[in-house]
């Protein structure tokens, strides 16, 4: 028998239907616009595994080196004072990172529950076999779906402390409006004493900013030119991906770090049975990764209704995984 992977199977109607709808809305805007919610398809997985590799993407290995080698100080941090807790990780991929600290929590005999939340089943079956092998003992509830409503089932299952983790500067991906309003989204569904780690990527030289998200080989280039071949592959559209080309810039005064795709002539794409037109020199808003200063964290935490308790940095001071409490 063939088993089919879930990456394989067709996507359903449905959420043909709504990408279709969200794909269509962005590129009738001016200036257009795409998510870059939707360059994780299985190749966008494996060209941010590609980025996640290359020298100048310092990220990974900022938020690695505090989850290495500070997993004590975050729990110290935590307030568990001995009770039972749950930690809930957004986006938990692998758990790469979080992982240390489970390791770090279970090491020291703390009891309490992982519920990793991912919009992809795949990675959290995955993730299950894995935690299964390297920590039996540990209780694993996985939760398939959006972060909100499963914030909300995980409340349904537990009435534990909370302890929510929102790593890898995932957050760098809404700008800083659309940021506050997820941490106030966030607080809305928290109860005192529960905790919210969240990391960011910090302000730093410009250039090497720049570095990371611009690298010569062309890596993070073909990452977002990748969202146009999928949308060819899922939404039959005729994209030619040759006649458009990456564009990233950093602000350091915002912070605001953007890529872009330029079309290179006058044409005219097809998506969805509609005609989108595109004139030489227009550009397509790919992607913000926002970069904040420790003194922004601050202010936004506390304008969120948090108090923003301590902030846990790599060797570099270049990351900082941010802990407030509620
Ligand atoms: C996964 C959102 C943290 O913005 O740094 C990497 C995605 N985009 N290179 C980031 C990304 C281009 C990444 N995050």
């Amino acid at each position: 028998m063939k088993i089919q992977l879930a990456e394989d199977l067709p996507i359903d109607n449905h959420s043909k239907s709504d990408f279709c709808k969200d794909v269509l809305e962005g590129l009738k805007q001016n200036p257009k616009k795409l998510s870059s919610k939707y360059f994780y398809d299985k190749q966008g997985d494996k060209l941010f595994q590609k980025i996640m590799e290359m020298p100048e993407y310092y990220l990974t290995n900022c938020e690695l080196d505090i989850f290495q080698n500070k997993s004590n100080i975050i729990t110290e941090s935590l307030q568990l004072q001995g009770q039972a807790f749950d930690i809930i990780e957004l986006g938990s991929g692998d758990a790469t990172k979080s992982k240390y600290l489970l390791k770090f929590l279970s090491e020291n005999n703390f009891d309490f529950n992982y519920m990793p939340i991912d919009i992809s089943g795949n990675i959290l079956h995955e993730l299950q076999r894995n935690l299964e092998i390297e920590m039996p003992d540990l209780t694993v509830i996985p939760l398939e779906g959006e972060y909100f409503e499963m914030l909300e089932k995980a409340s349904g299952i537990s009435a534990r402390k909370k302890i929510v983790l929102f790593l890898g500067a995932n957050i760098g991906n809404m700008n800083k409006q659309e940021a506050f309003q997820f941490c106030k989204d966030i607080r809305a569904k928290l109860n005192a004493g529960d905790v919210f780690l969240v990391g960011f990527d910090l302000k730093k030289n410009p250039q090497t900013i720049l570095d990371a998200y611009n690298d010569p080989a062309g890596i993070t280039a073909a990452f977002n030119l990748n969202l146009l071949a999928r949308i060819n592959r899922e939404l039959d559209a005729d994209f030619t991906i040759e006649n458009f080309r990456h564009y990233q810039n950093y602000e350091p005064d915002s912070g605001a770090c953007r890529s872009f795709l330029v079309s290179l002539k006058n044409q005219v794409v097809t998506v969805c049975d509609e005609r989108i037109l595109f004139d030489e020199n227009e550009f397509i808003d790919m992607e913000v990764s926002q970069k904040y200063s420790v003194e922004e964290i601050g202010q936004m935490g506390e304008a969120a209704g948090f108090h923003v308790a301590e902030n846990i940095y790599d060797s570099k001071k270049w990351f900082v995984d941010s802990i407030w409490y509620v």
